[in-house]
């Protein structure tokens, strides 16, 4: 698989794409099966369903890798605290963490929850074409954590915020009990059939330097251990969005994962400079580019002229499609990529 290897810094013919929310709204084919499923948590739970729609990507884009169809938020929705998504508004829940006294809404043994999506990797890696890689996911700590406290998106943070400056003990508490769920998700997640992992700190960025390797970036660390003890041989990509202003820190510390996604607000010259030893880097352009054929290809260019067409680089997105980006650009892209870096 092209992809695997370009997760390891291996030679490949060409450098790998995929994009990430490449299942979504933007695609009619997928907007048909949603409604079939009746809504988007029924369509996650829904193993057929979930695989038909992880495929879609595949077969429209031809992109290197499908990601599990499914979302970051079941792993809240299991530990007990009911989800809805509510048309135009994202993610709801019924209950949050705010005080000590939360905590015990909590429950354990929310991966054991989860067979929807461990049938839905099994189904999907049967389907899928064997040069292609499955990439299983998770949210990291950090951004689940925001979610279970906030009880929905947010732009401030300020009830995570208040409790990491007020009662860090709890945020620690609220930390571990995810990171103890998010080993055994994955583990599952593996056992079931995928190839890769992909853990998405969406709002890493929310939280400055020292607070976020102290409550972001520790756990994950504590996971990618977990996994690459037994598991070493199956790459792991950290998406830690908004962290561009200290990427110095990462290349100091201890670290066990593979690749390293940079968002489009990340420059990658820098990206390349202070982690392309280390890390095989992700990434990173800019979605809104997709609106127009000559933006885009101006897009590709750059990523391409700073990373070279060698080993070393995965080409993704710098953050997820858009529900109406227009879908024969999205084509395109993935044909440009593979064009421009033949080797
Ligand atoms: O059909 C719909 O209306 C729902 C839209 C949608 C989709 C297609 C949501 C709701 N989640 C998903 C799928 C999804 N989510 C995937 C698999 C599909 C793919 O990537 O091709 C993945 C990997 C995710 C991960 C996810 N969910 C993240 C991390 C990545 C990121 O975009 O930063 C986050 C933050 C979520 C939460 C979430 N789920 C859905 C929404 C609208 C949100 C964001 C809410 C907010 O902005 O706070």
């Amino acid at each position: 698989m092209i992809f695997i290897d370009a997760c390891k810094r291996k030679d490949t013919p060409y450098t790998p794409i995929w994009l990430m929310r490449q299942a979504g709204r933007y695609l009619s084919e997928y907007r048909e099966v949603r409604a079939k499923a009746g809504n988007f948590l029924d369509l996650c739970k829904n193993p057929a369903l979930s695989c038909e729609v992880t495929l879609q990507p595949i077969d429209i884009l031809d992109c290197d890798a499908a990601i599990l169809f499914s979302d970051i938020l079941v792993i809240p929705l299991e530990m007990g605290l009911g989800l809805n998504f509510l048309k135009n508004e994202g993610p709801k829940f019924e209950t949050c963490i705010r005080n000590n006294n939360d905590l015990g809404i909590l429950q354990t043994n929310a991966y054991k929850k989860l067979d929807y999506v461990y049938d839905t990797i099994s189904l999907t890696r049967a389907k899928l074409s064997k040069d292609k890689a499955l990439i299983g996911f998770c949210g990291a700590p950090w951004t689940l954590a925001t979610y279970m406290i906030e009880g929905q998106g947010s732009k401030t943070y300020t009830h995570s915020k208040k409790m990491l400056y007020t009662n860090p003990n709890l945020l620690r508490n609220i930390l571990e009990k995810l990171t103890n769920e998010l080993k055994l998700y994955l583990e599952s997640q593996i056992k079931a059939g995928v190839d890769a992992i992909m853990i998405f700190d969406s709002w890493a960025g929310a939280l400055e330097e020292k607070a976020y390797i102290e409550f972001g970036f520790n756990y994950i660390n504590e996971i990618a251990d977990y996994i690459k003890k037994t598991y070493s041989n199956i790459p792991i990509i950290v998406f830690p969005k908004g962290v561009g202003g200290f990427l110095d820190r990462f290349a100091n510390l201890n670290s066990n994962f593979d690749v390293f996604g940079i968002d489009w607000g990340t420059s990658m010259k820098n990206a390349k400079h202070i982690l392309g030893d280390k890390f095989v880097l992700q990434g990173n352009l800019e979605p809104c580019r997709i609106y127009d054929m000559e933006a885009m290809e101006s897009g590709i260019d750059d990523i391409i002229n700073i990373m070279g067409n060698t080993s070393g680089h995965i080409f993704n997105l710098g953050h997820g499609m858009l529900p109406d980006l227009p879908v024969s650009n999205a084509i395109r892209l993935v044909q440009l990529v593979r064009e421009k870096t033949k080797r």
